[in-house]
């Protein structure tokens, strides 16, 4: 397998659960730095510009992180990360599809990509100011879930490597204060040794 990542990118989650599934993968960068997303190379292999991509050992691509993560969690179910029931399984997709729908795409895009969202730069402002309170908002929400327990849905799950990514860009990318369960699940994470490999391998700390 193969991913297409680019560090400190959302692609990050789908690294961490590379590592924790233990099998050899292979890790190709895309260097947004250089645009390489846009690049007729890239546009082949996504044509949608974005990482993460997977590329399975048969040759199909995959793209969309949600996607990706339960593919991989389906295909290695020795790795347990997904519950075994559909109740479970359906409490994970519907919190990964909130985070990344609505905490990444319309909170922390809002931060990173203001212009994405008003024609004025004069607007930069509040666009940026409107992607804090929608992070806010979606944190707090998600917050009580680690009240007495460790992950989001009880035991570890991709749930916990989809909510990993936006804390760590809140704390390291924004300067944000996490609400306390989140610290805590944050710090839990930064613990474990597939998510410190993660990190490593995109020269992330
Ligand atoms: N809906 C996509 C979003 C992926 C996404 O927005 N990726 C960002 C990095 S966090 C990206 O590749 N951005 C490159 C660009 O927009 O130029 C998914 O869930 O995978």
């Amino acid at each position: 397998m193969k991913l297409y990542y680019s560090p400190n990118a959302c692609s990050l989650a789908i690294h961490v659960l590379l590592e924790e599934i233990g099998k050899p993968y292979a890790l190709r960068r895309v260097d947004f730095s250089k645009r390489e997303q846009y690049s007729a190379e890239y546009t082949v292999i996504n044509p949608k510009s974005k990482v993460p991509v997977l590329e399975r050992d048969g040759g199909g691509l995959l793209t969309e992180l949600p996607a990706i993560a339960w593919y991989l969690a389906r295909a290695n179910p020795q790795a347990n990360l997904l519950p075994a029931d559909i109740e479970g399984e359906a409490r994970a997709l519907e919190l990964i599809d909130y985070l990344v729908a609505t905490v990444h795409m319309r909170g922390f895009t809002r931060i990173f990509r203001p212009e994405n969202f008003s024609p004025t730069a004069d607007d930069k402002e509040e666009v940026q100011q409107a992607g804090r309170e929608i992070i806010r908002q979606g944190f707090d929400i998600v917050a009580p879930a680690l009240s007495g327990q460790d992950y989001v849905l009880g035991a570890f799950s991709i749930a916990d490597a989809v909510l990993f990514f936006l804390e760590f860009w809140a704390v390291r990318r924004v300067g944000m204060t996490l609400p306390a369960n989140l610290d805590v699940h944050l710090r839990r994470m930064l613990a474990r040794p597939a998510v410190q490999r993660a990190l490593a391998g995109e020269g992330l700390e």
